[in-house]
This record gives C-alpha cells, sequence and structure tokens, in this order.
C-alpha cells in the first residue's frame, strides 16, 4: 500500500516530538534510532542512484564531510589533497586499497568515539566508571510520566514511545555484558553502535526485523521490505524502475527458500554477510571510480580529479552556503 503525505507527516510530526522530548533535557539529540543514523541502513544507491553522500560520509566522517559541503570547489581540493598525503603511510606517491582501506576503517572509528564521548558525557556529567540504565532511562524516557497509556502506546508507522523504550531496554540488557545493569563506556559504545560490534549481531538482526515487520507476522514481506527504501507520494503513482528490479532483487537474491518471505536466516544473510567488511567494500568502490589508468592504485592527481567522489562541494550547496551567509 502506497502511503499517503499525511501519514509521513504525522510520521515526521512524531518523531519530532520524540526529539524534542529528549531535548528538553539533553542539550543535543540522542539518537533514539542509531539503526537509522548509523551506516546499517544508509542507502548506498538511494532510489537507482549512487549516493554521493554515502562515499563521502564513509570518506570523511559524518561531521566532516558536512563541513566540506559548504567549502568552495577549490578549497575542496586543497583540503583534499592533504588527506591525500595522509591516507598515502608509506608516502609512495600512490594510495593502494590497503591505504584506503585503513583510512576508511580510522575515519569510521574516529566518529565512533567521538559520538560516544559526546553522549557519555552528557549522560554522565560526572565521569563516573559506568551509567546506570535507571539514570539513562530518567533523561531519555523521563517524559513518558507524563503521558497517558494511549499517547505512549500511539503508533506511527509501527513505533511508538513504548515500544522505543521496549527496544532501548533490551538493546541495554545485551550490551551489559557483566549484568550489573550498568554500562561501562566500552558496554555504551555496543549499545550505541551495536551495528559494529560482534556481540550485538542478535540485537541488530533483531531490531531490523521489528522495524520492517509492519504487520507483526515476524516475518518480512515484498511490500515491507520495499517500504523500507521507498515510498510513494501519491497513490497513483507508478513505482519507479529502480523499484520493480529492487521486487526482483528480492525474489532472487533474499528470499531464498522462495516461499515469498524473508525469514530471520534471510535477513541475517542480507545485512550481514558472511566476511562482509564495510571498510574494504568501500575502498574497492572508491579506487574502482577514481583508477582512470587502472593500475589499482591512486595517484593524487587520480583523486583530485574525481573530488565530487570523496568529498561534498557540490555547486548548488555552496550556493547555498553563500545565501545562509548572506542573511549575516
Ligand atoms: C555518579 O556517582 C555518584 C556517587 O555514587 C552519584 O551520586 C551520582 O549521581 C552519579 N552520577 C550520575 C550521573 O549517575
Ligand atoms: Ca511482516
Ligand atoms: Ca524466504
Amino acid at each position: 500500500m502506497a502511503r499517503t503525505g499525511i501519514q509521513l507527516l504525522l510520521l515526521v510530526a512524531l518523531t519530532a516530538a520524540i526529539s524534542g522530548a529528549s531535548a528538553s533535557s539533553i542539550p543535543e539529540e540522542v539518537p533514539l534510532n542509531p539503526l537509522e543514523h548509523d551506516s546499517l541502513h544508509a542507502k548506498h544507491f538511494d532510489g537507482g542512484e549512487h549516493n554521493a553522500q554515502f562515499d563521502h560520509e564513509a570518506f570523511l566522517g559524518p561531521d566532516e564531510s558536512k563541513k566540506f559541503d559548504s567549502l568552495t570547489p577549490e578549497e575542496s581540493r586543497r583540503r583534499l589533497g592533504v588527506i591525500v598525503d595522509r591516507i598515502d603511510e608509506d608516502k609512495d606517491g600512490f594510495v593502494t586499497l590497503a591505504e584506503l582501506k585503513n583510512w576508511i576503517a580510522y575515519t569510521q572509528k574516529r566518529y565512533i568515539d567521538e559520538d560516544v564521548g559526546r553522549l557519555w558525557k552528557q549522560h554522565n556529567p560526572d565521569n563516573n566508571e559506568t551509567i546506570s540504565w535507571e539514570t539513562y532511562m530518567l533523561t531519555v524516557y523521563g517524559f513518558m510520566d507524563d503521558l497517558t497509556q494511549d499517547e505512549k502506546e500511539q503508533e506511527e508507522n509501527g513505533v511508538s514511545y513504548k515500544s522505543l523504550l521496549k527496544r532501548d531496554r533490551y538493546r541495554w540488557s545485551v550490551a551489559d555484558q557483566d549484568l550489573d545493569d550498568k554500562l561501562t563506556k566500552e558496554e555504551f559504545t555496543a549499545f550505541l553502535h551495536p551495528e559494529d560490534h560482534p556481540t550485538m549481531k542478535g540485537v541488530v538482526l533483531l531490531e531490523t526485523i521489528t522495524d520492517l515487520d509492519k504487520d507483526h507476522d515476524g516475518k518480512i514481506s515484498v511490500d515491507e521490505y520495499i517500504g523500507d527504501m521507498y515510498r510513494s507520494t501519491e497513490e497513483d503513482d507508478e513505482e519507479p524502475e529502480w523499484v520493480a528490479n529492487e521486487r526482483e532483487a528480492f525474489s532472487v537474491h533474499r528470499d531464498l527458500d522462495k516461499d515469498g518471505y524473508l525469514n530471520e536466516e534471510e535477513v541475517k544473510l542480507w545485512i550481514a554477510p558472511h566476511d562482509f567488511d564495510h571498510s574494504e567494500a568501500e575502498a574497492k568502490h572508491l579506487l574502482f571510480e577514481a583508477d582512470s589508468d587502472h593500475d589499482d592504485k591512486l595517484t593524487k592527481e587520480e583523486i583530485l580529479d574525481k573530488y565530487d567522489v570523496f568529498v561534498g562541494s557540490q555547486a548548488t550547496d555552496f550556493g547555498e552556503a553563500l545565501a545562509r551567509h548572506d542573511e549575516f
């Protein structure tokens, strides 16, 4: 079923209400839906189009890539040149696949460390050894005490305050390795970024299925699968071709036992294929995009020639940044 604009607006309103509620007690937004804000659900190929933003975030980290968006193409290139010198660890003038992979892994780790550091400080200003569930729950979900049961359970797109609380509670209990119901900084990292944590694989799988399984029958239909990446704005909109391709991918590649649904095992193989290495996959992709002379390594010139593949700074963004600047 196509989703109407009003339904989407309601979802946006609910999401805003949730972040607004926690913002009253916490200065910066708490990632209430880390699955969306993290790499797991980021769409490398969005709408069938290659999503350049995905590459920029992998290469620079989400925070850094936003900064690049407001630079002129010239400044963007200059800074990229400085970064290339850092990536080229052995300083032989070539960036190899291994060097690129190391850089991307470093970038992602830096982002996670900064993100966790910031939230750790917010929830634990005294810098105690641990944060208790009680403290975390009161700060993030304390506002629920003032809601009626209906308000707590009101669902929009399968999400309610109550279900978010339940999800966080379960995730917390799995991240809590020594079972004292408090999280050390290391455990808190697993809680906030479960997608990168070996012990959290089961949680990520469960949350993904819960997110997708709108009719709560425990399996993912093709419409639930498509609904996660595409919602037509008008009832009578014809689906774009890439959506048809995704439907086919569902039948051919995802639904391995051909029963028309994805079960737990099939979702697992989809979101976390065996031995899949995100840094390596992204490094290979960037190398492929920029390696003009096909010698499997990149010179600085090759990278700067394709600077838009690596960093932001699109002409339109630059225009907008200038417009914002004019307001002051
Ligand atoms: C840190 O520990 C102290 C002493 O146990 C406690 O009084 C305080 O509430 C704790 N801080 C937080 C944020 O939990
Ligand atoms: Ca279902
Ligand atoms: Ca199946």
